[in-house]
């Protein structure tokens, strides 16, 4: 790719971000989603701060400004009104001053801030800005540490598909047959008149993410009874890698800001969360799978999810397994990464998270496959996923077969990762 070709992606994906951008936040994309999302405003700072600072900490200013008391970090804020999404507030029934939804999203955060600041051409207003925010997100390291994993095991569970961000991936077909799916009051679907219905949840999966957040709110989201309440725990590899790299990269940031308290306390949860990650390796698999919390067994299914812990400073024999199941999973599709293994029956191209490649995910693998030396796997990620926005356009997720563009169009976080790939 030449540079005018370079920089001209570059500008379509910047176009994205204003477009999206509804002053103090971004939608991740128009008519779909039309509130602010935790983990896609974290990644799309990332974007930001490629050409615009102020905007880039204003974005996660924004977000932790909703956090919680308990110090959970919502996955949804609902700024305005807009009767185009389903659950809106008056399902969540939350009781915050700005409505929010009750459950959280995979902590990217304290990864973003570090990089953000690195960057920065501005130090002085970054260390102010980054300074306040890393408060608020050593408070949410420390909910999830706790609210999350009660046991104090090292490793925080899920209690909703959706805090995965992966919501209807395979890993979840198991642990959610204990969920019910009956006695929900009657609703009706949006995202089904945005997208194509046969790329998104089925309805039965609607139904039990209903009755998970009508049961959590008939406990007044109380976040010390919720982990213990919910019929579905599980413990997820990405979004404790997720969580492990963000303890780290804030323990970092904390240092450089001289602010020693929150950088050891952050030191030592991201080097227990690394310990205990081993307990998800699966030597038949080749990489990390989930862990039921429910029945204390991992649950045999090779997701997307086992390979994000390249982000984490895994052991160099597990990033080198990790980045050989990469290259496997690339001989079985045309474009990498799929969010299930092609190999397996239960591999569907075109729906949501069980098969489409993500840009944000890509991102993060290759990040992590640089980090462990394997650059040559992370430029096969890299090519890959300019090719998608090349043929497809800024889509939310693609089929790794043919490479159609899927779900919602001019979406934010996909532009954002491009600016990140172009970077
Ligand atoms: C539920 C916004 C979000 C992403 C998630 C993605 C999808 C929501 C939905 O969209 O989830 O949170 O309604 O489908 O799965 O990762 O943050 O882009």
């Amino acid at each position: 790719m030449n540079r005018e070709h370079r920089a001209r992606l570059a500008s379509q994906a910047a176009q994205i971000l204003r477009e999206n951008d509804r002053g103090a936040y971004t939608v991740p994309t128009k008519g779909l989603y039309p509130f602010q999302w935790n983990w896609d405003s974290c990644l799309t700072a990332l974007g930001f701060a490629s050409f615009d600072e102020d905007r880039a900490w204003r974005e996660m200013e924004t977000l932790f400004a909703h956090q919680w008391p308990d110090g959970m970090v919502p996955h949804i804020v609902f700024h305005q009104e807009d009767e185009g999404y389903f659950p809106g507030p008056e399902v969540w029934q939350t009781e915050r001053p700005v409505p929010t939804s009750g459950i959280t999203q995979p902590p990217v955060a304290g990864f973003a801030a570090r990089r953000i600041h690195e960057r920065s051409a501005d130090k002085a207003e970054s260390a102010r800005r980054a300074a306040a925010l890393v408060k608020k997100i050593d408070r949410w390291h420390a909910f999830l540490y706790t609210a999350r994993d009660p046991r104090r095991e090292g490793l925080v569970a899920i209690i909703h598909p959706w805090e995965s961000g992966r919501d209807n991936a395979v890993d979840w077909d198991e642990p959610f047959r204990r969920v019910p799916h009956e006695g929900i009051a009657p609703y009706r679907r949006r995202d089904v008149e945005h997208a194509d219905p046969a790329h998104r949840p089925t309805k039965e999966q609607y139904d039990r993410y209903l009755w998970l957040l009508e049961h959590f709110r008939h406990h007044g989201w109380d976040n010390e009874l919720l982990h213990d309440v919910s019929p579905f725990r599980v413990v997820d590899p990405g979004f404790n890698a997720i969580l492990i790299r963000s303890c780290a990269d804030l323990a970092a940031l904390a240092e450089e800001l001289g602010m020693d308290a929150i950088a050891r306390a952050n030191r030592a949860r991201a080097e227990k969360g690394l310990k205990a990650l081993e307990r998800l390796w699966s030597e038949a698999h080749g990489q990390y799978l989930c862990l039921d919390r429910t029945t204390d067994a991992l649950i045999d299914s090779p997701s997307v999810g086992g390979l994000i812990p390249l982000l984490a400073a895994i052991p160099e024999v597990r990033a080198r397994a990790l980045g050989s199941r990469i290259e496997a999973l690339g001989a079985r599709c045309r474009f990498v990464v799929p969010s299930h293994d092609p190999a397996d029956p239960r591999f569907d191209a075109k729906r949501y998270w069980r098969g489409p490649a993500w840009l944000i995910v890509n991102y993060l693998i290759a990040d992590g496959l640089v980090a462990a030396g394997m650059d040559r796997v992370a430029e096969a990620i890299r090519a890959s996923s300019l090719e998608l926005i090349e043929k497809g356009g800024f889509a939310e997720y693609y089929d790794p077969m043919t490479g159609e563009p899927c779900g919602g169009n001019r979406f934010t976080w996909t532009a954002a990762m491009v600016l990140e790939f172009l970077n």
